[in-house]
Parts: C-alpha cells; sequence; structure tokens
C-alpha cells in the first residue's frame, strides 16, 4: 500500500514505502530515519526519549492514511457527525494505545528488542496528557475510543491546554503542584492546521442596526479577537479502519488586530495583547466538581465553543447551500455544561450571521444538542453571574434573556399562575440586589433535545430532584447512559497477561464484544485455571509492590490485601473513611498485639484541587497515620500504607490490575457513576461499596454475592438528614469509632499537634455533611468479611474471576452504541482503503 501523496506523484513501488511499509525491515528502517532526520541523532547518542519519538513518528505514519481517508469519506458522503464537545479530555498516553488498536503492538514491541532497546523503557518516555481532572475528562477519552472502533463518523473538539492538570508531589505528606508543562519536548501525535484557523471575539458591545432590507437587526462590536489554531491528533478505532479527530484549538493573537496596536507605536500594548490572547489555552482549571466562577474560565469555554461551531458551519456549508439542516450534519454532545454556551453561540451565528428566523434557529439548535449531567451535588452546577458574562459575551447575554422569555412564555401558557415552578425552571436566578446569575445546566436542559445522566440511580435522582422540573415538563427528554470504559486500554494494554489468558482461552472477540468474557464461567470449576488467574494478579501485584519500593521506598508484602483507592480526592467520596478504618485496625493491634489480622496494603493515590483546603487536609492525614503505621513495631508489617503520589491515567494502569479490593465508598447519592469502580472490576478486584452511582449496576452483574455492600441507601441519607442527623451520637456510642477520633484528636499522627487535624474532626463530629459517622460501624463490619472471604484462596478467586468476566455492561462500547442509536440517530460508516 502507498501513501496517497506518493500515489499521486506516481512514485516507482520497487520497495516497500518507509511510511506505511509493516515488514520488520521496513519498520527498522523507518524508525532509524526518523531518529536520524527528524532528530539528528543516532545509535549512539539516542537518549530513551528520542528513541520514543521515532517511534511515535513511525506509528503516526501507519495512522496518516487511514485518518485522511476517514475525513474524505465523512465529507463526501454527508455523513452525519457525532461531535463531541468538552473542556476535557484525559488521553492518556498514546503510543502503546495506537500500537494495540493499529494490531502491531507485538511486531513493533519485536522489532524494538531486536535493536537491543527496551520497549518499555521507551513507552514510558511519553509525558502523560493530562488534559483532564478525574472522571469526566477520561470518560470523554474511552468514548473517542468507542466512537473509532464502532466505525461512528465523531470528531471531539475542545482546548489544547499548553499545562494540563498539576504534577502532584507529596512534601511532608502535604501536597505539591508542579506545573505540567507536557508540550515542552513537542508532541509527536498532534498535526497543527493553521490554514483552518479560525477568529473568535470577545469583548465589546451590541448595536440596533438596518439591513439592506430595512430589517431591525442586532450586530456585536467586539473589543477583542484571538485566533484559534486547530491541532489534530489521530483517534484510532481497534482494528478498523476508522481514524477520527480530537481537534484541540490553541489560542494566539490574531495578528491584524495586534498589528494596529504595533505599528501605532504601542509595542508593549501589542505584546501585552498578544499575551492576553495566547492566556486562553494557557491552563487547565484544576478543579473536579466546583466550578472557578472566573472570567478567563467561561473566556475558555467560549473560545473553544466559538471555533468548533465555525469549524462545523464550514464543514456544513461545503455540502449543503445553508444552514437549514446544520442538525443532520452534526449531533453535538455537551460533556456537562462547561460548553454549554455553544447553545446562545449557534442562535447568534444562525440569527444575527446567517439572517435565520429565531423560531427556525431555535428549532435547529435544540435538534443539534444533547446534554450530559455529572454530578448531583448542588454547588458544583455551574453558574455564572450576568454581568460577568454581559462584560465578556454581551450578544450572548441578550440571547440568552430572549431564549429564557421564550421559554416562560411557554411554561405560563401550560401552567398559568405557577410563578414557583417558573422561578425553578428560569435560566436566570435573581440572586437579589440586581445580581443575576445564569443557570448553565437549565440553558443546557432548554437549549437540548435529549438531557442524560450517567448511571441508573444518578438518572432517578435527576429526574426525581436536580431537574425534576424539567423532568416534569419533558419526560420524553430524559434518557439514562450508563457510563463505560474502553476495554482495550483499561484490559488490553494495563493488563496484558490477563488479556493473554482471556484471547488464549475464547480468542480476541471480547476486545469488540466484551460479552464473549461471560464464556469465561465454564472455568470457575478448573483449578488449574483459578491458579493462572491468582498467579497473574499476583505478578501485577509483584510489578506494583516494585514501583512502590521504587517511588516511595515503602516494601510491601504481594501476600497481604491490596486494598486501593484511588481517585480525585473529595470529601464525598470518603477517603477519610478508609483512613477511620485503618486507625481502628491500628488501635486493635495496639490493644493486643498478637491479634489475628488478615494483612492489608492500603493504597491511595489522588489529586485535591489546590484551592479545597479539607481535600488536602485528608491527603496531609494519610500520610501521617501512614508515617506511623508504617514503622510501628507492634503492626510487624500486617498494616502498609502508600499514599502513591501524581496518580493519573498512566499510573492507573498499573495500579487498576493490581488491586484486590476496591473502595467505592461515597455517600450514596453524591457519586454520579464512577468509572474507576468498573476498571477495577474488570481486572478481577473485588468492590467494597455503596449503593452508590454505577456500583449498584456492577453489583446487579456481578451478582450480590460477589460485592461487599454496607452503608446507607441514598433514601436512607435523605430521610436522615431530614429528620436531623447528630453524628455526634455516634461518637459517643461507638466506643471503636470514638477511639478512633479521639487517637486522631490526641495529636498522635501530628507529632502532639491538637490543631493540624481539628478541621477533619470537627467536620466529623459537629456536621459530618457526607455521614462517614452513620456508615462507619457498617463499613467496618463489612472490612471484616473482605478480610474473612480472603483467608480462602479458591472462593475469592472465584469471586475475582466472576466479577471480572461479568463487566460487559461496563464496555464503553455499549455506551457510545445506545448514545448513537438514542440519541445521535448515526450508524456506523466503513472505510474503505481501495480507492
Ligand atoms: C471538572 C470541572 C468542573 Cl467545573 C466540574 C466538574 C469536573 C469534573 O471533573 N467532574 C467529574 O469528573 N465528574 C465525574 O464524571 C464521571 C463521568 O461521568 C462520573 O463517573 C463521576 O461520578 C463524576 O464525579
Amino acid at each position: 500500500t502507498l501513501a496517497d501523496g506518493r500515489e499521486a506523484l506516481q512514485c516507482p513501488t520497487l520497495v516497500e514505502d518507509d511510511r506505511t511499509g509493516m515488514s520488520p525491515e521496513t519498520l527498522k528502517r523507518a524508525f532509524l530515519d526518523n531518529l536520524f532526520y527528524l532528530q539528528g541523532v543516532n545509535r549512539t547518542n539516542a537518549s530513551p526519549y528520542n528513541y520514543y519519538v521515532a517511534l511515535a513518528y513511525t506509528v503516526r505514519d501507519r495512522l496518516l492514511r487511514r485518518f485522511l481517508k476517514s475525513t474524505d469519506t465523512y465529507k463526501q458522503e454527508k455523513v452525519k457527525l457525532v461531535c463531541y464537545f468538552s473542556a476535557e479530555f484525559l488521553m492518556g498516553r498514546y503510543l502503546g494505545n495506537n500500537l494495540a488498536n493499529l494490531g502491531i503492538y507485538d511486531l513493533i514491541k519485536e522489532m524494538i528488542e531486536e535493536l537491543g532497546l527496551d520497549f518499555e523503557e521507551i513507552i514510558e518516555q511519553e509525558p502523560d496528557p493530562g488534559l483532564g481532572n478525574g472522571g469526566l475528562g477520561r470518560l470523554a477519552a474511552c468514548f473517542l475510543d468507542s466512537l473509532a472502533s464502532l466505525e461512528i463518523p465523531a470528531i471531539g473538539y475542545g482546548i489544547r491546554y499548553e499545562f494540563g492538570i498539576f504534577h502532584q508531589m507529596i512534601q511532608d505528606g502535604w501536597q505539591v503542584e508542579i506545573p505540567d508543562n507536557w508540550l515542552r519536548f513537542g508532541n509527536p501525535w498532534e498535526l497543527p492546521r493553521p490554514d483552518e484557523s479560525v477568529e473568535v471575539k470577545l469583548g465589546g458591545r451590541t448595536e440596533i442596526y438596518h439591513d439592506d432590507k430595512g430589517q431591525e437587526r442586532v450586530q456585536w462590536l467586539p473589543e477583542r479577537r484571538v485566533l484559534a489554531i486547530p491541532h489534530d491528533t489521530p483517534v484510532p478505532g481497534y482494528k478498523t479502519n476508522t481514524v477520527n479527530a480530537l481537534r484541540l484549538w490553541k489560542a494566539e493573537a490574531s495578528e491584524s488586530f495586534n498589528f494596529e496596536a504595533f505599528n501605532a507605536g504601542l509595542y508593549d500594548q501589542s505584546v501585552a495583547e498578544k499575551m492576553d490572547a495566547e492566556t486562553i489555552s494557557k491552563v487547565l482549571y484544576p478543579n473536579d466538581n466546583t466550578p472557578a466562577g472566573r472570567e478567563l474560565r467561561l473566556a475558555q469555554q467560549y473560545f473553544f465553543v466559538a471555533a468548533s461551531l465555525q469549524d462545523l458551519i464550514r464543514i456544513h456549508l461545503k455540502s449543503h447551500k445553508n444552514l437549514q439542516n446544520f442538525h443532520e450534519t452534526a449531533a453535538i454532545q455537551l460533556n456537562d455544561t462547561h460548553p454549554a454556551i455553544a447553545i446562545a453561540e449557534l442562535m447568534r451565528l444562525l440569527v444575527d450571521e446567517n439572517g435565520l428566523e429565531w423560531s427556525k434557529a431555535w428549532a435547529i439548535t435544540q435538534k443539534t444538542f444533547a446534554y450530559t449531567n455529572h454530578t448531583l451535588l448542588p454547588e458544583a452546577l455551574e453558574r455564572w453571574s450576568a454581568d460577568l458574562l454581559g462584560k465578556l459575551l454581551p450578544r450572548h447575554l441578550e440571547i440568552i434573556y430572549l431564549i429564557n422569555h421564550f421559554f416562560l412564555e411557554d411554561v405560563r401558557t401550560w401552567f398559568p399562575d405557577n410563578e414557583e415552578l417558573l422561578g425553578k425552571l428560569s435560566i436566570v436566578e435573581e440572586a437579589g440586589w440586581g445580581n443575576k446569575q445564569i443557570r448553565m445546566a437549565n440553558l443546557a436542559c432548554v437549549g437540548s433535545h435529549s438531557i442524560n445522566g450517567v448511571a441508573a440511580l444518578h438518572t432517578e435522582l435527576l429526574q426525581k430532584d436536580t431537574l425534576k422540573e424539567f423532568a416534569m415538563l419533558w419526560p420524553e427528554k430524559f434518557y439514562n447512559k450508563t457510563n463505560g470504559v474502553t476495554p482495550r486500554r483499561w484490559i488490553l494494554l494495563s493488563n496484558p497477561q490477563l488479556s493473554a489468558l482471556f484471547t488464549e482461552k475464547i480468542g480476541d472477540d471480547w476486545l469488540k464484544d466484551l460479552k464473549e468474557l461471560r464464556k469465561l464461567e465454564q472455568y470457575l470449576d478448573d483449578p488449574e485455571f483459578r491458579q493462572r488467574w491468582y498467579e497473574i494478579k499476583q505478578a501485577n501485584k509483584a510489578d506494583l509492590a516494585a514501583y512502590m519500593l521504587k517511588t516511595r521506598n515503602i516494601e510491601v508484602d504481594v501476600n497481604s490485601i491490596f486494598d486501593v483507592q484511588v481517585k480525585r480526592i473529595h470529601e464525598y467520596k470518603r477517603q477519610h473513611l478508609a483512613v477511620l478504618h485503618i486507625i481502628a485496625l491500628y488501635n486493635r493491634i495496639k490493644q493486643n498485639p498478637q491479634i489475628d489480622i488478615v494483612p492489608r496494603t492500603f493504597i491511595f493515590g489522588g489529586k485535591a484541587a489546590p484551592g479545597y483546603f479539607m481535600a488536602k487536609l485528608i491527603i496531609k492525614l494519610t500520610n501521617a497515620v501512614a508515617e506511623i503505621v508504617n514503622k510501628d513495631p507492634d503492626v510487624r508489617g500486617r498494616l502498609k500504607v502508600v499514599f502513591l503520589p501524581n496518580f493519573n491515567v498512566s499510573l492507573g494502569q498499573r495500579i487498576y490490575p493490581a488491586a484486590d479490593l476496591s473502595e467505592q465508598i461515597s455517600t450514596a447519592g453524591k457519586e454520579a457513576s464512577g468509572t474507576g469502580n468498573m476498571k477495577f472490576a474488570m481486572n478481577g478486584s473485588l468492590t467494597i461499596g455503596t449503593l452508590d452511582g454505577a456500583n449498584i449496576e456492577i453489583r446487579e452483574e456481578a451478582g450480590a454475592e460477589n460485592f461487599f455492600l454496607f452503608g446507607l441507601t441514598a433514601g436512607e441519607v435523605y430521610a436522615k438528614k431530614a429528620h436531623g442527623y447528630e453524628p455526634m451520637s455516634y461518637y459517643k456510642n461507638n466506643r471503636e469509632l470514638k477511639g478512633v477520633i479521639d487517637r486522631i484528636k490526641s495529636g498522635y499522627f501530628s507529632h502532639g499537634d491538637q490543631e493540624l487535624f481539628r478541621p477533619i474532626v470537627d467536620s466529623l463530629l459537629y456536621d459530618d455533611q457526607y455521614m462517614l459517622l452513620a456508615d462507619y460501624q457498617s463499613y467496618a463490619d463489612c472490612q471484616e468479611q473482605v478480610s474473612e472471604a480472603y483467608r480462602d484462596r479458591d472462593k475469592w478467586t472465584r469471586m475475582s474471576i466472576l466479577n471480572s468476566v461479568r463487566m460487559a455492561k461496563f464496555s464503553s462500547d455499549r455506551t457510545i452504541w445506545e448514545y448513537c442509536q438514542e440519541i445521535w440517530k448515526v450508524n456506523p460508516v466503513k472505510i474503505s482503503l481501495e480507492d
């Protein structure tokens, strides 16, 4: 096969093409060429990073033909494009994933090893592209993998942050944030497309004018303009010809604009304007589940949304004469409300810039957008002050008021004299003293044809609580789309040994259809199979143990239960509930050093938002407890506590396969879905969890007998709150719990300092919003059941197998297929490489 360009040039075809050839000789030559000609180094002086770059280009070359063919096919066949609008894409490393999806992982690994190089070391050179905070950003990445693997025409639109999520270090037990300069050495995966740049306007004011037909119209007179430069990263499907694009926008100064100041001799001003423009795509806001409310954040949101819509309109107008049927070209999914300003922007483009009638434009807009909600925490719902929004986007504020006006007018005709209902539904919240707030979730609901939650319980609670007025108004708009994760990254790449066992027994169809794994249930009673299962888990644990020794200098016992909680640090996720239990076990040992305790290694990982004081204090507490427990001779290695710094996608790939126990212990009704829970279970971890988010469905699939359930239900949490919850009574009535809290209070973990952890102690005793004390005993009892189960290796292994092979529902292929059928109404498009 030839690259398109060379075919056009009619190059001689005597030798296999260096850019596409797949024979070991050609791959080697291409790799060494990329070392020498792209980087100016050779085998004597190349660094591992040079080898990584050479290999990355070798792989990228082999993606490009399919990439361009996919784009061309979508254009020619005028297909409907799925457009995933997301402020975050937490992609993880590309190299291994692209090799796996191209089906050349083993081939390349052998080629590299034949050259006497260390493949693993080369893979690890790639910086983890951390353009996201947590679950929401990673979900977007899993969805892109599934879209391409299912051969769905799709594009991911977002921001090319120059700095991704900060790098976390732990110093003296505290989190320290280091900037993530991931582009410092370039990025071999992206293709800048400066010729497809667009301008984005900001600030200024609006003005009424009369068009040539005498019609009254509004125009926006912006104060400044920035350039949006697209950078495309190919996203290949697993063993398909489909290669979709992740199109991320970089902000730069718009030269023409900047030149005016420059030529007027205002050099300083022109430099300042350039820097202001570039600030927009400078850094990812590191908050999950707490919006920042800053002007720059709104500028980021509008920037990528405005650029993406212009891009889509350009694509549409290449094959259609007008925008009447724009919704047939693009199905836009809003990943939370971060891109919801797109609703006002599309209205502006249709009405102001293309002269469509309001009602026509509104029908198109509603048919184009669909909205995914990711949170039930009321404080996490985005609101913008009308003043701030109007300053940056004056025309959008007017449009939002108009949308709200027409919407409330409709509601009034359906429900006359119901001002209370109107107040709840209104996009504009009157916060008093003329302080208006724009509720982005309300805007997203009104402007979309579909509203979905991310797990069954979450969708139910959205309809019953958070968005109940909208559910009453438009029940037909609500969908559940339980989240999923891609088995390519989260099984095949992360756990090669388990993957090899699967494929040996049932072939490799499971990678495209995870239901296939059910066939492995026939081996449940096969002692040899169970032995291999156990050995694979132990090998993965040994790998992680080596990593912990190397990075943290902590020695752990691979025969202990690896009890793991990795996720963003948040009070509702209750990392500190696990810490309370560790202290309880420690206290039991201190009271009776001879006590028979099943050895455990408690592993934590996760970042705290830099401004989230309590989350940072929870990290400090975890490390403080680790310090005492790990060195206490009475413990004699039976308990170890390890906080692994800088939890990210790559570290996740090491951790999930090595876990025995997955901690999913959020307060019921608070975790929308969770997706780490799925990654653990697929890799044979058992879950200890509450009836929250997707835990409920995981338990249903795995079987209740294979799941360690504890805690209040969402309904019980709600009822308890309503009847006046008193955490102090749990403290007073539970001796062990009191002992645990008193131990913290006494300064035992803080060198005698009784103030350090007081905010945690006080929040537990006097408020306990997330009901740790109410769930404590149930959790501790459940952990006893875990220990007893682990004593019986055979029983544990059977449960582990059943968890893993029953997780088909949680493949993001299933999730995406449901979005395609029910929300986007799109079908697969085959990409042919024949011309
Ligand atoms: C990021 C920025 C803001 Cl302003 C708000 C939220 C976030 C964020 O990262 N949210 C997030 O990750 N939410 C999670 O989404 C997952 C995918 O749907 C869910 O599984 C998880 O329950 C939810 O917390």
